[in-house]
């Protein structure tokens, strides 16, 4: 038997409490229910599901100055870096499922802890990037680059439960694909550190194909490093998958979001994957949940190698009538 093409290592990370909505837990048993591990090995991959990570409330994690639930998803983070940390230590390309973006601070951590250095591409309409004292509205899911950037660490206030975090990505090592909703903060970080940044007006500038190159141009401008990508489902167009907590319209196309993994998947650098904010209870009908899930599903399967214009074995031959 051929040796695989990719070495998957799965985990589900049911976890809610980085934003208000509940639902966005569901996530990972729902994208595996859409069957994520047999397409993956019918592509050819090697799939090592770790299971679901276990999270625990910590009780009387009241507000510290406007940031919510700090102790809760620091802890939870904690954990996810451990079992990502494990993935990488087998030899695995880890996948995250969560869950919201608060988790991409223990996944990126993890990661990074097997590996000299990371760049980080992030797709999402926003710049998760807010700090403890930018935030306008406390939730973590929109702050997890700022505990992670090396030059932001000074603007980083001491946060029970956060500040066991030590940043372990340079500003230079990360790209933004698919923004369109800032906060004023985020926008002035963005510029003041000079983050390659992909808005939505460069994907209509530019189109995804120019976009992709350019990535990876800036990437690899500073030696080829392991990827770590970073997907937030609401970077696409909520037409298409609406079921998530924060939609905001004119987003990438289904065509556009599919691109970006297979352009990533032909880097051959790909180490680490979130799939995150796909929220079934944020889904008005079946078909949009459907849609949101499945979109999901097809994002993982192109970061490992599905390609729209098909394939087959190396050892295919067209049968001979006899
Ligand atoms: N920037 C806002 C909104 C937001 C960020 N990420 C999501 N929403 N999903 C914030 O809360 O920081
Ligand atoms: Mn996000
Ligand atoms: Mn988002």
């Amino acid at each position: 038997r051929a040796r695989a093409l990719h070495s998957v290592g799965l985990v589900g990370a049911p976890f809610s409490k980085g934003q208000p909505r509940d639902g966005v837990e569901k996530g990972p048993d729902l994208i595996r229910g859409a069957g994520l591990v047999e397409k993956l090995r019918g592509q050819g991959c090697a799939v090592k599901d770790y299971g679901n990570v276990d999270f625990d409330d910590v009780s009387d994690d009241s507000p510290v100055g406007k940031v919510r639930r700090p102790r809760t998803v620091g802890l939870a983070n904690q954990r996810l870096a451990d079992a990502v940390k494990a993935i990488k230590e087998d030899g695995y390309v880890s996948v995250m499922l969560g869950g919201d973006h608060s988790l991409a601070i223990g996944s990126i951590l993890g990661h990074a802890a097997s590996q000299k250095g990371l760049s980080v591409v992030w797709v999402d309409a926003h710049a998760d990037i807010n700090t403890p004292l930018t935030t306008p509205t406390g939730n973590i899911h929109g702050q997890p680059l700022s505990y992670l950037i090396k030059e932001l660490h000074c603007k980083i206030p001491a946060v029970p439960g956060l500040s066991w975090i030590k940043p372990c990505v340079s500003a230079d090592d990360i790209v933004y694909i698919g923004l369109r909703d800032l906060d004023p903060g985020e926008h002035y970080i963005l510029k003041s550190l000079g983050i390659k940044a992909y808005s939505m007006t460069e994907v209509d500038r530019l189109g995804i194909a120019k976009v992709m190159e350019e990535t990876c141009e800036h990437m690899f401008s500073r030696g080829k490093k392991p990827i770590h990508l970073s997907y937030d489902i609401d970077a696409i167009d909520p037409t298409v998958t609406p079921a998530t907590g924060t939609p905001v319209v004119g987003g990438l196309t289904y065509r556009e979001g599919i691109y970006i993994t297979e352009v990533i998947h032909q880097t051959g650098l790909l180490s680490a994957l979130d799939m995150v904010e796909v929220n079934p209870k944020r889904g008005k009908t079946d078909d949009e949940i459907k849609s949101t899930v499945d979109t999901a599903v097809d994002v993982v399967l192109g970061c490992f190698g599905r390609t729209r214009e098909g394939s087959h074995p190396p050892n295919y031959s067209v049968p001979q009538p006899s």
